[in-house]
């Protein structure tokens, strides 16, 4: 079980699509409104380097080098956010991968949908464990690793 007696952090972006569409305040509302803070944040056009490095773990699917170009198709919004269970939590808001089937409630399924190209635009990537937080803010915010 997480140990909720530990402030932790996790890495946000808000990817290309939905800063595009001017969804990066809303993402962030929900952010703050469920309680957790803003300890960094940036607005950057991610580089080739920066997205190798974070989607390492997807690289040989058929989808990596879709996937790259989309992310670095525009600028996002990278931030650093901290409270307790924070990692599952923004999991939490974000809801499922897919955006058609993500619940209601959850910014995928509130604010996402198939563009035409299926799960890639959707809008919002959050670190998936403490471990891999801690290597994506090394990534995105070097100075705050
Ligand atoms: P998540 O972003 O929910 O952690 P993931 O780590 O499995 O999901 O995948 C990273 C991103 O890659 C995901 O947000 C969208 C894209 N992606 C995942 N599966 C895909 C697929 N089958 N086709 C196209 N893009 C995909
Ligand atoms: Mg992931």
């Amino acid at each position: 079980m997480t140990d909720t007696t530990q402030t932790e952090r996790s890495l946000v972006l808000v990817k290309p699509d939905g800063y595009r569409r001017g969804l990066t305040g809303e993402v962030l509302r929900r952010i703050e409104a469920k309680g957790y803070t803003l300890a960094a944040l940036a607005v950057l056009t991610p580089t080739r380097e920066q997205l190798g490095a974070h989607y390492a773990e997807h690289d040989g699917k058929p989808f990596y080098e879709p996937l790259l170009e989309f992310m670095s198709s525009g600028p996002v919004t990278a931030a650093i956010i901290e409270g307790q269970g924070c990692v599952a939590g923004f999991r939490s808001l974000a809801g499922a991968t897919d955006p058609t089937g993500a619940a209601p409630g959850t910014i995928r399924g509130d604010l996402g949908r198939d563009w035409g190209v299926a799960v890639q635009q959707n809008i919002v990537h959050g670190s998936d464990a403490r471990e891999s937080a801690e290597q994506e803010i090394a990534i995105w915010f070097p100075d705050h690793a």
